[in-house]
């Protein structure tokens, strides 16, 4: 069995809307992640996971989506989306897209270079037994491990 970059991978989430503001109309955006993409490298960090920035009337912060495979003005352009996944890599840094909802949305995410990709599409909720089931074998498994 394959052991994914993303077992080991110390991966930190960036909430767009929070994170950086490049313009300074007091919302985070693209440019101000990219900005500080060598401070987050220079932290340790080796993944960085991007909350949806895609076109939205922006009710529910962003992940009530309008337009999967484009960027809210809010946030940037999609060449501000290109060129924080280049800047990301040059530095080393892997990217994980979120919100795939659709095919478009993932093939999108891949056009940019995006690493991993997360969405309902690909993973959708687990009921509350399934995850419990999964936790409980999880536990035996790493306590089998450990003998
Ligand atoms: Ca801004």
């Amino acid at each position: 069995m394959s052991d994914p970059w993303w077992r080991h991978a110390v991966t930190y989430q960036v909430y767009v809307r929070s994170f950086a503001d490049s313009d300074g109309d007091g919302v985070g955006d693209l440019p101000g992640i990219t900005s500080r993409l060598p401070y987050l490298r220079d932290l340790g960090v080796d993944a960085l996971w991007i909350t949806p920035f895609y076109t939205s009337p922006q009710h529910d912060h962003g992940y009530d989506v309008a337009d999967y495979v484009d960027v809210d003005p809010l946030f940037g352009t999609l060449a501000d989306a290109d060129a924080l996944v280049a800047t990301a890599h040059d530095l080393g840094l892997r990217v994980v897209g979120e919100g795939v909802e659709d095919l478009d949305t993932l093939e999108a995410l891949r056009k940019l270079g995006c690493d991993e990709v997360q969405g309902y599409r690909l993973c959708p909720p687990v009921p509350d037994v399934e995850l419990r089931a999964w936790l409980r074998h999880q536990v035996v498994a790493e306590r089998s491990v450990a003998r």
